[in-house]
């Protein structure tokens, strides 16, 4: 069992990235206050979904810090990731949970608040909250939660929320202070001309606002 911080979620995006490859930024990115790093990859074939994620793990687990695979149980299991995140569309939590046993990470997506009350029942470890604010980086989802929808959420659940959906250092604080226990961002680190020092940036925010962040114990 050790401890798990989601309070700064790195979410990749391999083609917002800019003069750099993935695990370059990655590196920089955990060098500089990232707590969790998940990969996404929607247009991949699953043997470079795995080298990607190897390269990934070999920077990650000497820092202790997750690595969490986006939809994909198999590849998570192919190359003992940390664990995964499920949208409301892909395997089902309680198929994924015993796929991968109690001691992995399993994170959802909640888009409504349906969604919320049917994730009590599930054995998830963290909600992710999406999106907060409607985002270029992902079209099809159905509301936007705002600030005041996040505090409605919170109300509701006593899941750890990382908040996902148009984050950046001028809104990270609200978004912390209305019940967020993470942020999960792309653009704000994969889009950044130097991702090391947004990551640092967002970092300072979220210690100026919370400490420590969420703690999972797997
Ligand atoms: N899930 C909900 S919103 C989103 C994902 C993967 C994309 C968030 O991207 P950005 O660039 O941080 O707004
Ligand atoms: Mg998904």
């Amino acid at each position: 069992m050790r401890n798990i911080d989601l309070s700064l979620y790195l979410v990749t995006d391999r083609n917002l990235i800019k003069n750099s490859t993935l695990p370059a930024l990655v590196h920089h990115a955990v060098e500089n206050g990232v707590t969790a790093v998940q990969l996404r990859e929607k247009k991949i074939d699953t043997r470079q979904f795995i080298r990607l994620a190897l390269d990934l793990k070999k920077i990650l687990d000497p820092l202790q810090i997750p690595l969490i695979i986006n939809d994909r149980v198999d590849v998570a299991l192919a190359v003992d990731a940390s664990g995964v995140h499920l949208g409301q569309h892909d395997m089902p939590v309680s198929i994924a949970r015993n796929l991968l046993g109690d001691d992995k990470i399993v994170g959802l997506s909640v888009e409504s608040e349906k969604d919320v009350e049917n994730a009590d029942a599930l054995s998830a470890d963290y909600l992710g909250v999406s999106p907060i604010f409607s985002t270029p980086t992902k079209t099809d989802t159905i509301i936007e939660w705002g600030l005041d929808g996040l505090k409605k959420v919170k109300t509701m659940t006593d899941y750890p929320l990382v908040a996902i959906g148009g984050i950046n250092p001028e809104n990270a604080s609200e978004v912390l202070k209305h019940g967020a226990d993470g942020i999960a961002v792309v653009s704000a680190i994969c889009a950044a001309d130097d991702p090391g020092r947004a990551s640092k940036q967002l970092r300072e925010l979220i210690d100026s606002v919370k400490s420590p962040g969420i703690e999972l114990n797997r």
